[in-house]
This record gives structure tokens, C-alpha cells and sequence, in this order.
């Protein structure tokens, strides 16, 4: 048996859009294979980084406004947060709003169960039902009381990261996911100047690249890749007219390699997008809101401006 028979199944779906997104000429992959065990914690390193604020930011709103927060959402309902819980910003929430059940639901198994084990030991009375799934393509959530009042928590801006069709459409999934009555606690980064915004995306210690050169790594590792990773580089603009950061991986060199016997060439200069982040003023923020199907009750921002939660009904 060789290594190649040992190794577990690629996922079809992971495959298909790095197969599909290496065809040119405009070279892109899903952000959400980032997350893979390292590319989670990857990220949760981002979010400590002194660049990065909208982690910082969020987590102090959430801790400001939690009085406020419990007498918008009645205690014992069901949270159900897209992507697994932060360390620091999900007990601030389950604290404010003492819920009966939380649902965490993420693509990263393995770190949807860590979290959700470190979760329970700090909240043993708290039903904990972790679903591991894509949300954006897919989210069957557990039945719960039909007395129980939903909070969906998408925090982090994650939003951003999709472009506006596939953010209405998402909003839209999570409103007919959580119900008619139910409420949205959402964040959103706001458009602030490039000399904060490229930074926190391009940060001293390289911790953003090596997040942004795992993916080949990733697909090196499950792919049956030869990538060769130090041929590329981590590239990060501001794209005014889409108000959004965009994150590539750049060739420094001309190169060759294989993806699942697939064969590619990129020259030097060429680059592969990796993500979106988009940024948005609060006029844009509302109105992504309301087509997606939700009315902005409360809205928390910092002093600066540079950050806002949003508490929307459905
Ligand atoms: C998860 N998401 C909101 C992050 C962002 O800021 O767009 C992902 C990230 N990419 C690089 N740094 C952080």
C-alpha cells in the first residue's frame, strides 16, 4: 500500500475549486479553505496581533454594551454562532445574554470540538451542540423549544469576506435557517484609512503570510500538490472601488507543478486571490442588512468609528 492509498479522502469540494481557481486567467480559491487545523490557528494568532483590531475592538464592544445586549435578547434562548466561538468574545456573549443552548457550527472539525470542549468547562449548566458544516452552503441546526428565542452571532466581520451577491444570499440562508422573529448580532469593519487597513492584513511578524501560504501548503498535503511554496509571496491591497482588502499569492518566479495530476504554469508576477475583506460604512452596512432580510434594531460602534456591532431582526 502506498503513502498515497493512506492518506484520507480529499474533500471533492475542496479539490474542485482549486482546480477550478488555478485555471486562468484570473487565478482565485475560496477563502474558506484557509481553515484547515494550522490555518485556524493561524488565525486566531491574527487576532491577538497588535495590527489587528477588529478582534480588540469587537471584544470591548461586546464587553461596553452587555447590559444592553441582555435587555434586547431574552435570556434562555438559543445562540447559534457561525463559525466556532472565539475564546475571549463568545463567553462575553453567553455571559451577557445567559442563553439555554449554544450552537456553534463550523467547517474546521477538529477546532469546532476544542472550542466547543473548552466552552463546556466554562459554562457547565450550557447545552452545547457543535455542528460541523459549511455555513455557508449548508446548515441543518438541531430543532430546538419552539418557545426558544434564536440569536444568530456572526461575529468578526466575517461578512467581509463575501462578495455582495453571496452576503445577501448568506444573510438570506441565515434568516430562513433561524426563523421569522428570530435576531442577528453582527459585526462589521468599517472603511477607515489604508495606513490602519493594510497593516492589519500585513502585519510585522509574517503571522497573515504564513495564514495566506498555507493554503499551498494544504493543498500540497491533500492534493497530492508539488507547489513550490517559496515561489510565491503574500500580497495585500485596498481596492477602493470595491471597499474591500484583497489578499493574493504572488509568483516571484516562473513555476510548474501539479495539482491532482493536473498540470499548471504560472509566471513570475502572476498571482492566485485568496480573499476579500470588504469594509463598509454604515449606510452600506444597513442596507446589506435589509436585503438580506434583516432590520437594524441596535447598532454599538467604537469612538473611532472603526468597528460596529449590529443587533438586526429578522
Ligand atoms: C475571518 N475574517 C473576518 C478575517 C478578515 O479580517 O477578513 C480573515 C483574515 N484574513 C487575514 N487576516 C484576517
Amino acid at each position: 500500500m502506498s503513502e498515497a492509498d493512506l492518506r484520507p479522502q480529499a474533500d471533492p469540494q475542496f479539490r474542485a475549486d482549486v482546480l477550478d481557481g488555478l485555471r486562468g486567467p484570473r487565478r482565485a480559491i475560496p477563502a474558506r479553505w484557509f481553515y484547515d487545523k494550522h490555518g485556524s490557528h493561524l488565525f486566531d494568532e491574527i487576532t491577538r496581533l497588535p495590527e489587528y483590531y477588529p478582534t480588540r475592538i469587537e471584544t470591548e464592544l461586546l464587553a461596553k454594551h452587555r447590559d444592553e445586549l441582555a435587555t434586547l435578547v431574552p435570556a434562555g434562548s438559543a445562540v447559534v454562532e457561525f463559525g466556532a466561538g472565539s475564546a475571549t468574545k463568545t463567553p462575553l456573549l453567553l455571559e451577557a445574554i445567559d442563553p439555554d443552548i449554544y450552537i456553534p457550527v463550523d467547517i474546521s472539525g477538529e477546532y469546532l470540538r476544542a472550542s466547543a470542549q473548552a466552552l463546556a468547562r466554562q459554562f457547565p449548566d450550557l447545552a452545547i451542540c457543535p455542528i460541523e458544516a459549511d455555513f455557508s452552503t449548508d446548515m441543518r441546526l438541531p430543532t430546538t423549544k419552539p418557545s426558544e428565542e434564536r440569536l444568530g452571532f456572526f461575529p468578526g466581520s466575517t461578512i467581509g469576506n463575501f462578495v455582495p451577491r453571496s452576503s445577501v444570499d448568506l444573510l438570506r440562508h441565515m434568516r430562513n435557517h433561524l426563523g421569522q422573529g428570530a435576531r442577528l448580532l453582527i459585526g462589521f469593519d468599517r472603511i477607515k484609512p489604508t495606513d490602519i487597513l493594510l497593516p492589519a492584513y500585513r502585519d510585522a511578524a509574517g503571522v497573515t503570510a504564513a495564514f495566506n501560504l498555507n493554503l499551498l501548503t494544504r493543498i500540497n498535503r491533500e492534493l497530492d500538490g508539488t507547489i513550490p511554496i517559496d515561489a510565491f509571496e503574500h500580497h495585500v491591497e485596498w481596492n477602493d472601488r470595491e471597499a474591500r482588502i484583497e489578499m493574493h499569492l504572488r509568483c516571484v518566479r516562473d513555476v510548474q507543478f501539479r495539482v491532482s495530476a493536473h498540470d499548471f504554469e504560472m509566471r513570475a508576477g502572476e498571482s492566485i486571490h485568496t480573499e476579500n475583506s470588504h469594509k463598509f460604512d454604515l449606510r452600506s452596512l444597513r442596507i446589506l442588512l435589509r436585503a438580506g432580510g434583516w432590520t437594524p434594531v441596535a447598532e454599538f460602534s467604537d469612538a473611532a468609528q472603526w468597528f460596529t456591532l449590529v443587533l438586526a431582526e429578522a
